[in-house]
């Protein structure tokens, strides 16, 4: 199965995001509209549309429980798995807002001419039935920013002394760490993969090293640094290992990476969206990289 995307409101797997070398290149993502204000009357407005496998999602899914914005805004789960006509739902991870089949009718009701990819997580305004954002990063700090007001307010994960080193921590690991191992693990040559998979693991014995002596990644409390890079931590052994290839040692191997991971599993919040066999799913099932689908039994 190829990944698609719709062009023109129509849906097409002729479409790839590597370059002439063999480099993953990612698309960028369309909506990054914000909210202006918001009232008790919003409540129930607004759904989250994610997946538990998507890193990128995981964030906002962190971000929604530690907030505890559960009784605000509302969360749509889809299958952990891409079909042939991207994310779907079924009885078991149902759309409860439209039921819908498959996540690009949501994004043909935003635009029925939409072109783009079809990806979660989705910051749905049922009010105006248009997509705000679906940037995780952008849709995280709006939820500890504007929609603060109705949560616990028991984080605050961007907080305004730190907030330019959280933000550099954030933009570094992206590339350094989060997206490192896409590239590596949809390199199309040998030789990309190799110089891919060699860079992620020095960035990782840098990292190990950082976390020598702490236990979050800026300052001394729970921020959106912690929680933007985590998903990949949490993927890694049991995903990336395997089916990336990011395999010169195992993220156990890296003794202060593993303790700040289980340090920060040790929350509630955090630990509730935790779904491993939704994660081996989703990445097993990547044809391109996995023609049988068979996913393996073992966690790593
Ligand atoms: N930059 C986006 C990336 C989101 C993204 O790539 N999501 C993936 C899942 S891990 C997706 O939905 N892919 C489906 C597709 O591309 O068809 C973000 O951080 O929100």
């Amino acid at each position: 199965m190829a990944l698609g995307m719709l062009v023109n409101g129509k849906w097409t797997t002729d479409w790839t995001e590597h370059d002439e070398k063999g480099n993953f290149q990612r698309m960028q993502t369309k909506f990054r509209n914000t909210v202006k204000d918001l009232k008790e009357d919003d409540r129930g407005r607004y759904s989250l549309y994610v997946s538990y496998a998507c890193p990128w999602a995981h964030r906002t899914i962190m971000t929604y429980e530690l907030l505890g914005l559960s009784g605000f805004v509302n969360l749509v789960v889809v299958e952990p798995h891409i079909s042939e006509k991207g994310w779907f739902f079924s009885e078991d991870f149902a759309d409860t807002n439209y039921s819908f089949s498959f996540l690009q009718e949501l994004y043909l009701k935003h635009d029925r001419n939409y072109t783009g990819r079809v990806t979660v997580p989705v910051l749905w305004d049922g009010k105006k039935e248009k997509i705000v954002n679906n940037e995780s990063l952008e849709i995280i700090k709006l939820f500890n920013g504007i929609f603060r007001e109705f949560s616990n307010k028991k984080y605050n994960l961007f907080a305004d002394k730190n907030l330019a080193a959280i933000e550099n921590e954030i933009e570094y690991n992206y590339d350094a760490i989060n997206n490192a191992c896409y590239r590596t693990g949809f390199a199309n040559s040998q030789k990309v993969y190799e110089s891919e998979v060699t860079k992620l693991f020095r960035e990782l014995e840098r990292l190990d090293k950082k976390l020598e002596k702490r236990n979050f990644l800026i300052g001394n409390e729970l921020s959106g640094a912690d929680l933007s890079l985590l998903p990949t931590l949490l993927r890694f052994d049991v995903a990336y290992h395997g089916i990336f290839k990011c395999n010169l040692k195992r993220l156990k191997d890296f003794k202060n990476i593993e303790k700040f991971k289980d340090n920060l599993l040790d929350i509630p919040e955090i630990q509730k969206t935790f779904k491993s066999d939704q994660i081996k799913t989703l990445y097993y099932k990547i044809i391109e990289l996995n023609p049988s689908g068979i996913v393996p039994l073992g966690q790593a």
